[in-house]
């Protein structure tokens, strides 16, 4: 069994040696995804699967395999959220943390060819900030443009604000950009004046209820256009508890009426040395039970993302990681370019289908051997991953574990949590353990490639049962294995069902 994680080396090797990759028929992609849409090829039109399945954010199975990359050329913003510092990235697509360098699309440009040719997972380029990208619409385009020659490949992604978005649907679209993201937080300006308190539109500035007024109705033209045009769209919205929580619901009902493919409910990112109105207010965000409540609430037809690492605008590589120092102007200078690059990605495409075809078989099998345990209550499971959707990451080594509700009806994605590292060279690190059991509380059990035997024994004191059997293996197999076995002990009375606490969701970055 390999680890999922497969290396350049291994695809320049694998390339010689087709056959390897020639057993999958596939190629519309035959992995069912369990998305942020949980829809696969047998219940989506075969054009929108094309489109998600190797965009790790509107498919959540594709974000196990596939990796984005953002450039930062978009400075500028024409509105103020409460939540945003402009010292710090976009926070509708960032974590805190100031981006390193802005870029000129030329810089741009030979980045993401740069990327694309030493990340073989390098599927999408997405314009995020630190601004807003329409507020930047020269530079956002012509980014698109140069990348779009550079790496043809490469999918195209756009992320805003919304309030320019009806200028710029036709241009959107002749630059085939076949992603966009709009960050609406309400749909009533009643609610709308409590997180912007001004915008900057057509030369003048407007504040309060006229100023949420013109950007709620931007939004929503912005989102008509584009599903009119076809083009994919999500929604992301930030849960600010006490504020828009409860209104979210309406937002989910008008966006879904609208079209859109993805609605996105991120937590509010609100510490005080951020500097943020909110954070300086004492705004908290929401915890984790709260942010699943309301997923949960708004889930029904509408398809949620819920992998959202709310990453910064110059973020490299999977989702849960974050390569982008790798890839500094100054490391680019002494980077090149081969012509084997673009070939290295397709044979690196052609594993994942082999690998999607074999992970749907597992979970298939094992999926027959839970049906006669509806009546089992499901359980939270925390799994540490580097990627691959198998469990292979050591538990010293995890900078976030992804949780996973695993049920009579199959395994679902929940959310990830971000912790301390525990291993420091070599040692245990009894504080980040602490961040670990906090951020993992409301879980029955972490499963890891490999753990020791003191982090082993606070975390069942803690309640939370650690797991190495199946190390390496697919994450949903080795989840419904577990369910299975814990179900049974239930019904035979060997273990009792005990309420577990709620888990802190971390904000910020990682500390290490
Ligand atoms: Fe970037 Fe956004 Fe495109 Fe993805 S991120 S522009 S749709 S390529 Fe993704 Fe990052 Fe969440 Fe955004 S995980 S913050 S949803
Ligand atoms: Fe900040 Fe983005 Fe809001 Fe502009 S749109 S204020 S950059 S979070």
């Amino acid at each position: 069994m390999t680890e999922g994680i497969i290396s350049l080396e291994q695809i320049k090797t694998k390339k010689d040696n087709s056959a390897g990759f020639s057993g999958c028929g596939s190629k519309g992609g035959s992995g069912k995804s369990s998305c942020g849409s949980s829809k696969g090829p047998s219940d989506l039109a075969p054009e929108i699967w094309e489109k998600i399945k190797d965009h790790p954010c509107y498919s959540e199975e594709a974000h196990h395999h596939f990796a984005r990359m953002h450039v930062a050329v978009a400075p500028a913003c024409n509105i103020q959220c409460n939540y945003c510092n402009r010292k710090y990235d976009c926070a509708n697509e960032s974590r805190p943390g100031v981006v390193s360098e802005r870029l000129t699309p030329e810089e741009a440009a030979r980045k993401v060819a740069i990327v694309a040719a030493k990340v073989p997972q390098m599927s999408v380029l997405g314009i995020a900030g630190p601004g807003d990208p329409l507020a930047n619409p020269a530079k956002t385009f012509e980014t698109f443009e140069l990348v779009a020659q550079a790496a043809p490949d490469i999918k195209l992604c756009l992320s805003t604000n919304g309030l320019m978005l009806p200028e710029y649907v036709d241009v959107i679209k002749r630059y085939n950009i076949d992603h966009v993201t709009i960050t609406i937080n309400m749909v009533d300006p009643e609610v709308g004046q409590h997180i912007y308190p001004w915008i900057y539109f057509r030369n003048k500035r407007y504040r309060g209820k006229e100023a949420a007024k013109i950007l709620s109705d931007r939004q929503l033209e912005g989102l008509d256009r584009l599903t009119e045009e076809k083009i994919l769209c999500k929604v992301n919205s930030v849960m600010i508890p006490g504020v828009n929580d409860e209104h979210l619901v309406e937002v989910n009902r008008v966006v879904k009426s609208k079209g859109a493919f993805l609605h996105n409910i991120m937590p509010l990112i609100s510490e005080p040395e951020h500097g943020t109105y909110f954070g300086l207010n004492g705004q908290r965000g929401p915890t984790a039970k709260e942010l699943k409540a309301l997923q949960d609430q708004c889930a029904g037809e509408m398809n949620m993302m819920r992998h959202c690492r709310q990453c910064r605008a110059d973020a490299v590589g999977l989702l849960g990681e974050d390569r982008s120092k790798e890839f500094s102007q100054q490391n680019l200078e002494s980077m090149s370019i081969s012509d084997e690059d673009q070939e290295t990605r397709r044979v690196y495409r052609e594993f994942v289908e082999v690998e999607r075809e074999a992970k749907l078989k597992a979970r298939e099998e094992e999926m027959a051997t839970v049906q006669d345990l509806q009546e089992a209550a499901p359980v939270l499971l925390a799994v540490a991953t580097k990627g691959g959707g198998r469990v292979n990451e050591h538990f010293g080594h995890a900078k976030e574990f992804q949780v996973y509700e695993a049920s009579a009806n199959g395994v679902h994605f929940v959310g990830h949590r971000r912790v301390d590292l525990y291993c420091q060279g070599g040692y245990g690190e009894e504080d980040a353990l602490e961040t670990v059991i906090k951020a993992l509380a409301d879980c029955h059990a972490v499963f890891v490639a490999k753990i020791g035997s003191c982090p082993k024994k606070a975390l069942e004191e803690a309640g939370i049962e650690a797991i190495d059997a199946y190390a390496f293996e697919y994450i949903d197999k080795a989840l419904l294995a577990y369910f299975k076995d814990y179900a049974e002990k239930l019904q035979s009375g060997i273990v009792k069902a005990g309420a577990k606490k709620d888990a802190l969701i971390r904000q910020g970055a990682y500390s290490a």
